[in-house]
């Protein structure tokens, strides 16, 4: 199936305060070092790049963080604020918009932004973590661990509130992939809203082929689209070294741009974003251009 190339809007927004360790800050530059601007223009795709949001990254020591049990929640609702009315403009013009990050958090603010439109997204979340912990169960009080939870309606109330706070994704249209840790807490909330869960050994006994196809049915079926979050670690730490919080055991590069191409195919992709690039703790730059591999297939990009 051939797709005409997209108007695609990238937004970059260094931000790693929602992280555990800093250096995230610096995936936007670095994915653009690895050419994404020229790889999309190359498969005939029309780029804006809007540039990088303004971040006021001070990553604070554990011992001047507030007595809050989410770190750095004021500049992050500022920033997720922020980004939520760019991705609402960028999809009411009619652009696909293409998210760099920064650390996970700021999936609060995409999708937030795509909440705003109104209509019902499907959410395929790839990613080690499964990211549904609320201040009650977050063992390390990042806000990178609580995104998915907050899309789904739950957790602090100054971070649903960010866009509205109005229909929020439903668990029956979310689905996770790649998961290898998950926190006692995440696990239950993920029972009780019944998330449907990928993990590596689903992976490993299905295929990836056969789980992004029953990823498709959760979240394109009945829906207006999907958005894909995409998070480095995800990927095996072989294939992906430079993110804040490696787990061995991820899936692996071929797997991961299959992954992308199946999602390419099936052309339900309405927006996406790249995530916990941290250039500090890679090697000559892998992981960026990783993303890049896997963001030119899930633009159409083919070996053959
Ligand atoms: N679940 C842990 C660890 C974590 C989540 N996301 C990342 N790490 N990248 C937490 O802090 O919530
Ligand atoms: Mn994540
Ligand atoms: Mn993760």
């Amino acid at each position: 199936k051939k797709q005409p190339g997209r108007r695609i809007s990238i937004i970059g927004v260094p931000l790693d305060l929602g992280a555990g360790r800093s250096g995230a800050c610096m995936g936007p530059s670095a994915i653009r070092c690895a050419g994404v601007v020229e790889r999309l223009e190359q498969i005939g795709c029309f780029v804006v790049d809007e540039g990088d949001l303004a971040v006021k990254n001070c990553y604070a020591s554990s011992a001047q963080q507030p007595k809050s049990k989410l770190k750095h929640l004021d500049e992050i609702v500022k920033v997720n604020g922020e980004l939520s009315t760019k991705i609402y403009e960028a999809v009411t013009a009619g652009y696909f918009p293409l998210v760099l990050g920064g650390d996970h958090s700021i999936a609060i603010g995409t999708l937030a932004g795509l909440r705003r439109m109104g209509g019902e997204y499907g959410l395929i979340w790839f990613d080690a973590h499964t990211d549904v912990n609320t201040a009650e169960t977050t063992p390390t009080g990042n806000i990178h661990g609580m995104s998915l939870a907050v899309a789904l309606g739950y957790g602090d109330p100054r971070l649903t509130a960010i866009g509205g706070g109005i229909a929020f994704f439903k668990p029956e249209h979310t689905v996770i992939v790649g998961a290898r840790s998950i926190d006692p807490g995440e696990r239950k909330f993920l029972k009780k809203l019944g998330v449907r869960v990928f993990t590596t050994r689903d992976i490993e006994r299905l295929g990836i082929a056969k789980v992004i196809e029953r990823a498709l049915e959760i979240a394109a079926g009945g829906t207006d689209g999907i958005h894909l979050s995409l998070d480095l670690d995800g990927l095996d730490p072989r294939d992906a070294p430079g993110v804040s919080t490696p787990v061995p055991g991820g899936l692996s590069f071929r797997e991961s741009l299959l992954a992308m191409e199946l999602i390419f195919d099936a052309g339900v992709a309405v927006s996406a974003e790249f995530v916990e690039v941290n250039p500090t703790l890679d090697l000559r730059n892998k992981t960026a251009r990783v993303a890049v591999d896997l963001i030119g297939a899930l633009f159409g990009e083919k070996i053959t």
